[in-house]
């Protein structure tokens, strides 16, 4: 009874205008503010939500920060070979959104896990774990996320703890999927805000800002535009926008599935910055040209996907 009236309320969601669901699903999130004690599709939170990757943890290698994937596993791997990727020292991080769009998410996800890359949570990551869950417990799987069938468990859990952002200290670095409002501290940031949205609006007086919802359209200005640090944001989620090269952030979604580009940030390894006379962690507001911060881009094969505003 349980697992049938839960099938029959999510075909009933599943049904409405897409437009419709991510209202609704950004007003249920904008309802837990104060206590977010789940994700913003209602899944256990991430441990951590906000992880960190240590200097430790990062040996010498280079990290390379790729954009959003969206089931393109083959402009991923020569992303990497043109970034010289070496595997056991150089650490990869993916912006999110790993899954959908594309026609091979599960490989995808599949050439990630075997890199040994660090996703930060992207909305179409967190959706597609909200229909696994779904799935196991009402027996029905959407027909869009067929690619689930190919998840092993590994990978699954590999979603269940994809955190919401990675903050990488030694070189001031932070990776988001979709942005940071900009002022608020990062352990008040709603996590509904961090991998949806897109443009934010002055609150009030001083320099207080508002995430914007998707839906309805209004005015408002990247969020990118008018961050000032003090780290250096990687994002991706705003294809449209493409490469968004802001003083203190850096927005790497240009538009792989769409036919465009794959790109990646590419970060020195610590003992690289030190010889380039930047203390580790740096000082004050992070550019990526303090950091020696490189972009590289690789071409789609072809065109997977129209041209949307997911
Ligand atoms: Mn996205």
């Amino acid at each position: 009874m349980g697992a049938n009236l839960c099938r029959i309320a999510q075909t009933a969601f599943n049904l409405l205008p897409r437009k419709v669901q991510s209202f609704a699903r950004s007003r249920l999130a904008a309802g837990t503010i104060s206590k977010q004690i789940a994700t913003p599709c209602g899944l256990p939170l991430p441990s951590p939500v906000h992880a960190t990757l240590t200097a430790e943890e990062l040996g010498d290698g280079q990290i390379i920060v790729v954009g959003d994937v969206h089931g393109c596993p083959v402009e991923l791997r020569a992303l990497l070979d043109k970034c010289k990727f070496q595997q056991g020292l150089d650490k990869v991080v993916c912006v999110g959104d790993l899954v959908n769009k594309g026609e091979q998410s599960a490989e995808a996800v599949h050439l990630v896990r075997q890199i040994g890359g660090i996703t930060v949570r992207g909305n179409h990551d967190e959706v597609a774990l909200e229909r696994y869950e779904m799935w196991k417990k009402c027996g029905r799987l959407d027909p869009k996320y067929h690619y689930l069938e190919q998840f092993s468990e590994e990978d699954v859990d590999y979603f269940r703890r994809m955190p919401f952002s990675l903050s990488i200290p030694s070189h001031g670095v932070l990776v988001v999927h979709a942005g940071i409002v900009p002022g608020t501290p990062l352990e008040d940031q709603l996590l509904d805000d961090l991998i949806n949205m897109r443009h934010v609006a002055a609150e009030g007086t001083g320099n207080r800002y508002k995430a914007l919802p998707k839906f309805p359209r209004s005015a408002g200005q990247p969020w990118a535009n008018i961050y000032n640090g003090p780290q250096h944001v990687i994002f991706g989620h705003h294809a449209r926008r493409r490469l968004q090269p802001c003083r203190f952030a850096t927005g790497i979604d240009t538009g792989c599935v769409l036919g465009d580009q794959l790109s990646a940030v590419v970060l020195p390894p610590v003992s690289k910055l030190r010889s380039m006379g930047v203390t580790s962690p740096p000082t004050g507001s992070v550019t990526l040209e303090s950091i020696g911060g490189q972009l590289v881009s690789v071409r789609a094969k072809r065109c997977y996907k129209k041209e949307d505003e997911d």
